[in-house]
């Protein structure tokens, strides 16, 4: 642990807090992972003291020499990752990713088409509390109520009568595959932009165990902390022409120039001012090492997770919607458990696993309550854990579900938790 925090002692405690929360706890929320120690180094490094207004090459600051190597470096490698032609890595977060969009594609009211926030989309995909649901015309898609799986038809239906300026691809709680050339398709016919916000697949994504959106779509959007592996923070990407095979919408030639400097300036100083240099270094470092054959194996040891899971829970009667999962998550339906989503998460938090009540697909109860929770495999497999583990998580998720006002019970489980959490350390001693 870093002994310069030991001069504040307030701070050295929370954070020695936080750092056994994260040792002892089974972390399950799907958008959560654990950097490396070099991600976290970066994170943590001087690059913080350092602005550097502008991007590299063109900054409004002096002395950025190397903070321009650092984020030139970030480029190559995003690029590399994704097979890009474009990308920006200075967003703070996806939702300023999302906002740089909706500000380069749209006027304020235009209208525009995401999943709905209940059916597993995210806030900034037209949420009303949130500036795309404020400031535009947002009109959401459902799915299909019998599988609780993507209806292009549906879609393709809604596109035809709302006619949006854009529609959204990506989701925060849908654990299925997307046809990205369908929606291209369903875009092109009402001449509408495609964007995609692959936050939480990304990391999957870029090692080709899910299908690339980039060819597809005029842009695309992420986090780099979910399955990327990454610190927190945003990125915006353009996949190259000559893969489109439609090529109607999707940027090219001159048109790929325009707005890749479109959006490098609603970045800044359209919405943000100084980029976190620090934050861009350690982006860098998490897709160095996302081009690794060893986050290819991390990769496809996530969905090997999320798939066993998904079985042993369906196993144990626990109706996962759709009936299983593609990527690194699965949300499950409580209602026939007779408890609810926030029972789920306070129980299951008191047997020291970390999960998070989520809507499902026409839920009637509301977002502060749900009927259910997400569940995700990334973050236990950076420990190490495999099929085996998860065979005993769902064992532990099962009698937490089972026996949710039995404190007694709770505090056991909570024990084999941490026991099974010894067994993977997740920092060196020297933190
Ligand atoms: N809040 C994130 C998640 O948990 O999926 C998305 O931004």
């Amino acid at each position: 642990m870093n002994t310069a925090l030991k001069n504040d002692s307030e701070i050295y405690e929370i954070l020695e807090l936080e750092t056994n929360r994260q040792k002892n706890k089974l972390e399950l929320i799907a958008s959560e992972n654990f950097v490396s120690p070099a991600v976290l180094e970066a994170a943590g490094s001087v690059l913080t003291n350092k602005y550097a207004e502008g991007y590299p090459g063109r900054r409004y600051y002096g002395g950025c020499e190397y903070v321009d190597m650092a984020e030139n470096l970030a480029r190559e490698r995003l690029k590399k990752l994704f097979n890009a032609e474009y990308v920006n890595v200075q967003p703070h977060s996806g939702s300023q990713a999302n906002m740089a969009v909706f500000m380069t594609l749209l006027k304020p009211d235009d209208k525009f088409m995401g999943l709905s926030l209940a059916h597993g989309g995210h806030l900034t995909h037209g949420s009303p509390v949130n500036f795309s649901g404020k400031l535009y015309q947002a009109t959401g898609y459902e799915l299909n109520k019998d599988t609780r799986v993507l209806d292009y038809n549906i879609i393709q239906d809604m596109a035809k009568k709302e006619k949006p300026k854009m529609i959204i691809a990506g989701a925060s709680a849908y654990s299925r595959e997307w046809d990205y050339k369908n929606l291209r398709l369903i875009a092109d016919s009402i001449g509408a932009f495609l964007m995609c916000d692959m936050a939480h697949p990304a990391g999957l994504i870029a090692k080709g165990l899910l299908n690339n959106p980039l060819p597809y779509c005029d842009v695309v959007t992420s986090t780099t902390h979910k399955t990327l592996r990454g610190p927190r923070g945003g990125i915006i990407l353009i996949g190259k022409d000559s893969e489109n095979p439609f090529g109607i919408r999707t940027p090219k030639g001159d048109r790929l120039r325009m707005m890749s400097e479109l959006f490098d300036s609603t970045v800044m100083p359209g919405i943000q001012g100084g980029p976190l240099m620090h934050i861009i270094m350690a982006k860098a470092v998490a897709f160095g090492e996302a081009l690794t054959v060893e986050f290819e194996k991390y990769a496809k040891q996530i969905i090997r997770n999320a798939k066993t899971l998904s079985d042993k829970l369906i196993e144990f009667g626990f109706d996962i919607i759709s009936g299983g999962t593609d990527n690194h998550l699965m949300l499950i339906d409580l209602t026939n458990k007779n408890i609810t989503g926030k029972q789920a998460e306070n129980s299951l938090g008191a047997a020291g696993i970390t999960v998070n009540k989520n809507m499902v697909p026409f839920d009637k109860r509301s977002p502060f309550v749900t009927s259910g929770i997400r569940v995700g495999t990334p973050a236990v497999t950076t420990r190490g854990m495999k099929e085996e583990e998860m065979i005993k998580i769902a064992e532990i998720i099962n009698d937490a579900v089972n026996n949710f006002e039995d404190e007694k019970k709770l505090e056991q489980l909570k024990n084999d938790v941490k026991e099974l959490c010894s067994g993977f350390p997740l920092f060196s001693e020297k933190n």
